[in-house]
């Protein structure tokens, strides 16, 4: 088995025309992205072994996915593809500096997985197990799957990650709220964002969440603070400070990166600050580029980021 596994459902991403509204763009680009696949690209080109899976539809998008992750490496062995269900779609724009998000993704391929899916052996062979929570808010079944692959991956000793990732458009607070905190308690790392624990929490109150999260008793990695990540575990708050960025470009899928880093930090033997910075670090890297993966650095640009290496064009 792969070091991590993951999956969740990934869709094509239509994008509009430079910074025009999709309204007024004759032609939208079709990429794709999915926030789990988004952490398996990243980890990845960081040189681990990860497997990523999910079910698509029998259509052209669904062999997109799988062919680009095979491309980066990513081991899609476990892909389910049905003819019942296509895959999803979904499109982004920013208007107005603002960004917006329209999903076509109910009774996708995706919301219709079950735990049949899973692969006992698969699991448990891994190391870490990296879920999120838009899976969770996909279908019930799909719910299922994640929470049935958590208690694989407990009965197995494999470590557990979870990123929330809420997602308002696909269900209330409420529902999340009662998936979300049951399955940040379970996991060895949670890795939330602060905008999402003051909506979970139902606080704006900083010390009020990290005495919360410090019941936890895990390892909690808080992402978007104000330029710190905080690592909280053992009763202690551990800010590490973010890498200065010259231009943000396109911050959708930071979150993403930032978990790509952390968990091959693990994966590296690194200490769980040692383990941030490098997740600070593919964060900034993803920010500076457009597109939710494209921008994820290989384990050499990382190298050379780190080095500060002056870089020789030719
Ligand atoms: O984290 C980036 C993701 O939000 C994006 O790639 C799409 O998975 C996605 C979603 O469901 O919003």
């Amino acid at each position: 088995s792969p070091d991590v596994i993951t999956f969740g459902e990934s869709m094509a991403l239509l994008l509009p025309e430079g910074n025009k509204g999709i309204e007024y763009s004759p032609t939208l680009e079709c990429t794709f992205g999915g926030a789990e696949s988004n952490v398996a690209i990243g980890i990845a080109r960081l040189g681990h072994q990860v497997g990523w899976f999910s079910q698509l539809g029998e259509d052209p998008i669904g062999t997109i996915i799988v062919k680009t992750l095979r491309g980066e490496g990513v081991d899609v062995s476990r892909v389910h593809r049905i003819s019942e269900a296509g895959t999803g779609i979904m499109m982004r724009e920013v208007v107005a500096g603002q960004t917006s998000v329209y999903y076509y993704r109910r009774s996708s391929a995706a919301s219709l997985m079950s735990y049949g899916l899973l692969d006992e052996s698969y699991i448990a062979g891994a190391r870490i197990l990296h879920v999120t929570g838009i899976t969770t808010a996909l279908s019930k079944s799909a719910r299922q799957t994640v929470i049935e692959a958590v208690r694989l991956a407990r009965k197995h000793a494999v470590k557990v990650s979870f990123d929330p990732n809420l997602r308002l458009k696909l269900w209330s607070i409420e529902e999340a709220r009662e998936v979300l905190l049951p399955l940040a308690a379970e996991a060895d790392y949670f890795l939330p964002g602060l905008d999402e624990l003051k909506l979970l929490y139902a606080t704006e109150d900083v010390d009020v969440i990290f005495g919360k999260l410090q019941e936890l008793n895990n390892t909690c990695v808080v992402k978007g603070g104000d330029n710190v990540t905080y690592l909280i575990e053992q009763g202690t708050v551990t800010p590490v400070p973010y890498y200065r960025v010259d231009r943000i470009i396109d911050t959708v899928g930071a979150g993403d990166a930032f978990c790509a880093g952390f968990l091959s930090g693990l994966l590296r033997g690194y200490s769980h600050e040692e383990a941030v910075r490098l997740g600070n670090l593919l964060g900034s890297m993803v920010i500076q580029t457009e597109g939710d993966w494209q921008g994820l650095p290989t384990a050499a640009q990382v190298e050379a980021k780190l080095n500060a290496k002056v870089h020789v064009e030719r």
